[in-house]
């Protein structure tokens, strides 16, 4: 019986082939096996997968022995309240970015290809931090297979496109080569819902290099084409432009939002927010404190996006950004 394999199922079995390292590999392999379909035809083939997905956890279980080895800085653990990576052609400025929004010290080049390993930092956007990673560009062939497999783990893509030049071309390359590698993007009208979140990415765009002559112009062309699309930033690494405003995107673009904790005392806790997806219920911010609060919790008491301070609301209550509550057992 044939086995009658998908696109999908190719394009994971593509992945796993370029993998280099354990994670991604077992990454992959998850992925083969949640599509592939499940009929007396591919019986063999599934049961390979799983003998090689034992083979694969044990190794990274037991790392003497393990191959895959001298990748380290492209596994890049998520720290923060997500992970954003910046995506652009060599010269764009991205290093440039990184260490203006960040305080990083990358190396900052007029050569394209400058940086050969990721540079990660952090970006403080108010009382939470998100994770901003510059990997090399996506053109330098030594590492494309290795940033591939990083940027798949990202949580949202920031494209980084230059002024100086024809910086529309450069957000349509993008989103070509991204596209021949499986990427696909919400758009600004849609809602996150996809079930295939770790192929379909949320898209911001810098454009940056504005203190440049002609800049405007070229902005100008860029909010035009893409301006519905994706949501789009005006930087500059120069002058400072923009540079603010970053955090902000990036955080509503994570759509996440911040729950704060009142004691029975009236003190709130305003430093360390519950940090959870829209969408998320009172007793998703019980379970966050301790695992017994996801059905311990009875109701809570409300301050934020209630009709009144103090209000009453049930554990299926679906919370707002900077919501207080006070939970009751
Ligand atoms: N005028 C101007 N130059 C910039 C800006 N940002 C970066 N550059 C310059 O553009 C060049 C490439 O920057 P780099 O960060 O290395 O680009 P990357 O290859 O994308 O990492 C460097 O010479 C930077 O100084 C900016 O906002 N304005
Ligand atoms: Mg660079």
């Amino acid at each position: 019986m044939p086995a009658n394999l998908t696109p999908q199922y190719r394009l994971a079995e593509q992945w796993y082939k370029q993998a280099t390292t354990l994670p991604e590999k077992i990454d992959a392999l998850r992925d083969m096996m949640a599509i592939i379909p499940k009929h007396k035809g591919t019986e063999h083939l599934r049961a390979g997968l799983r003998s090689r997905m034992s083979k694969h956890v044990h190794e990274l279980e037991n790392p003497k022995g393990s191959v895959g080895g001298g990748t380290q800085p492209f596994n890049i653990r998520k720290e923060g309240i997500g992970q954003s990576v910046l995506i652009g052609l060599a010269n764009s400025g991205k290093s440039e970015l990184l260490n203006a929004l960040t305080g990083m010290h990358a190396k900052v080049g007029d050569y394209q290809f400058t940086t050969q390993i990721p540079n990660v930092g952090m970006i403080q956007f108010e009382n939470v931090r998100i994770q901003l990673i510059d990997p090399p560009s996506l053109e330098f062939p030594d590492t494309k297979t290795q940033v591939y497999g990083l940027i798949r783990n990202a949580d949202i893509f920031i494209f980084v496109v230059d002024l100086t030049t024809d910086a529309t071309k450069q957000a349509e390359d993008l989103c070509a080569i991204l596209e021949t590698y499986g990427f696909d993007f919400y758009e600004c009208s849609q809602g996150v819902t996809d079930d295939n979140k770790r192929l379909k990415k949320m898209v911001s765009i810098l454009a940056n290099k504005w203190d440049s002559e002609g800049a405007a112009v070229v902005w100008k062309q860029l909010e035009r084409s893409f301006g519905s699309r994706f949501p789009l930033l005006r930087t500059s690494c120069l002058d400072g432009t923009g540079l603010d405003n970053v955090g902000q995107m990036l955080f509503k673009q994570l759509g996440r939002m911040r729950i704060y904790t009142r004691m029975s005392t009236g003190n709130v806790d305003y430093q360390n927010p519950i940090v959870l997806e829209q969408g998320s219920t009172v007793s998703d911010a019980g379970e966050r404190l301790h695992k017994k609060w996801k059905t311990g919790v009875k109701y809570a008491s409300l301050w934020g996006s209630g009709k009144f301070d103090g209000q009453r609301v049930s554990r299926e209550y679906v919370l707002s950004d900077g919501d207080i509550v006070e939970l009751h057992s």
